[in-house]
């Protein structure tokens, strides 16, 4: 079925295994069981894949709730026909409460003030609420069981308030020492407790990312914020070997060809003439650059091409680069950047390993000029090129 096709101009492309995203899912739903409620963080345009295409997935996999960092992204997943409960994991402004409570969108919340000042909130509509604990992410959170409570019993008394949630998030959930994740884990714990020692009923309680989900199952409470994991990339590299199913990448990268050339020996390639050829070498131009989030620092990767590892020779340019070719290719030859060509991939990892950083980074770095093409059993169900809908919306 094709759902929408937004044309591109350019051969450089994401494309995004829809069917990979339902899959984990779920997997990850049948692992940890129908009480279990799956939350899908699709947050940062779903680390990179299209909030909308992910969002949409993944409610048809099962997710009963979305989550964003930011109260616009909700909004956008609003205006794109979403209508399951969203939840703002950042923080949002006082005098945008009333936004929220008009569309339906679910806030993070954890300070006094903020309360004060939203008390009279200018809305008939509730505002659902999710308070948040800091067992020790230090990031966002109340930081005492008493601060904890008396936010719960304002939320509470409040009848523009409705207590939907309460939360914490782990730092160290994905790594092999466990001693840092108890310690949070046994002070949500006490939370929880305290909470229903107050008998305040609230219908959420989640503490769990992804890494939490796939190894502490029975640790979760009635939620998981799955994130990472619904893209198929493992929470960390420690992790790859004890996941409990498998994880099937979403994401790869591809390009074609624009220029093929024989140079010869002594010739060099591209800004500052860093790679001179010794021999007579065939060259191939690539459509995609740092401009794209192909970091220069990745000059000296390789691609695929004909299902061979190539080398990117000379430096990454902002919109281009430049390939050794194995032999003379025809212009158009695709190109894979991430991904698979016959017995090669190059993972998201591999990329990450390179640039020194987590594999979260490396779909969030492939920026906006680059559309997104989806896949779902095989087929292109849907197209999304941000540039010219950006164009569309302004006319
Ligand atoms: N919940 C919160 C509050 C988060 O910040 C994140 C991810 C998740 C759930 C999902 O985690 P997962 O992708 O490991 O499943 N947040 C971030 C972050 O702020 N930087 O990297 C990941």
């Amino acid at each position: 079925m094709i759902l929408a096709l937004s044309p591109f101009y350019r051969d450089t492309w994401v494309e995004v295994s829809l069917t990979n995203v339902y899959e984990n899912i779920c997997n990850m739903r049948e692992y940890l069981g129908s009480s279990t409620r799956i939350i899908a963080v699709v947050k940062a345009n779903a680390y990179g894949h299209g909030d909308l295409e992910v969002a949409k997935t993944a409610i048809k996999a099962g997710a009963s709730v979305l989550a964003v960092a930011i109260l616009d992204e909700a909004l956008a997943l609003r205006k794109g026909g979403i209508a399951e409960p969203i939840l703002v994991l950042g923080v949002t402004r006082p005098e945008d409460a009333v936004i929220a409570a008009e569309h339906n969108i679910s806030l993070t919340v954890f300070q006094e003030d903020w309360l004060q000042k939203t008390k009279g909130l200018q809305t008939e509509l509730p505002l659902n609420i999710h308070v948040k604990y800091d067992t020790g992410m230090n990031r966002l959170g109340a930081k005492t069981l008493d601060e904890l409570r008396r936010i719960a019993l304002a939320v509470q008394e409040n009848p523009l308030f409705s207590l939907e949630g309460l939360y914490t998030h782990f730092a160290t959930a994905d790594e092999i020492d466990t001693i840092y994740f108890d310690k949070q884990y046994s002070k949500f714990v006490e939370a929880v407790d305290m909470i229903s020692s107050l008998s305040i009923e609230v219908p959420i309680i989640h503490c769990g990312n992804s890494a939490t989900g796939l190894r502490f199952p029975t640790k979760l409470f009635n939620a998981v914020r799955m994130g990472i994991s619904m893209y198929g990339l493992s929470p960390s590299i420690e992790m790859k070997n004890i996941l409990p199913f498998e994880l099937k990448e979403a994401f790869s990268l591809h390009s074609r060809l624009t220029h093929v050339k024989e140079i010869k020996a002594g010739e060099s390639i591209s800004y500052g003439a860093t790679y001179t050829a010794e021999r007579n070498e065939w060259i191939g131009t690539v459509p995609m650059g740092y401009a794209d989030g192909w970091f220069r620092r990745l000059s000296n990767r390789e691609v695929l091409i004909n299902g061979e590892r190539t080398p990117i020779l000379g430096r990454i340019c902002m919109d281009q680069f430049m390939i050794r070719l194995p032999r003379e290719v025809e212009i158009g030859t695709r190109v894979t950047l991430i991904g698979s060509q016959l017995n090669h991939t190059i993972s998201i990892d591999e990329i990450a390993s390179e640039l020194h950083t987590i594999n979260y980074e490396i779909p969030c770095m492939i920026g906006n000029r680059v559309p997104r093409v989806y896949i779902e059993n095989n087929c292109i169900v849907e197209v999304n090129n941000p540039i010219l809908q950006f164009v569309k919306q302004d006319e």
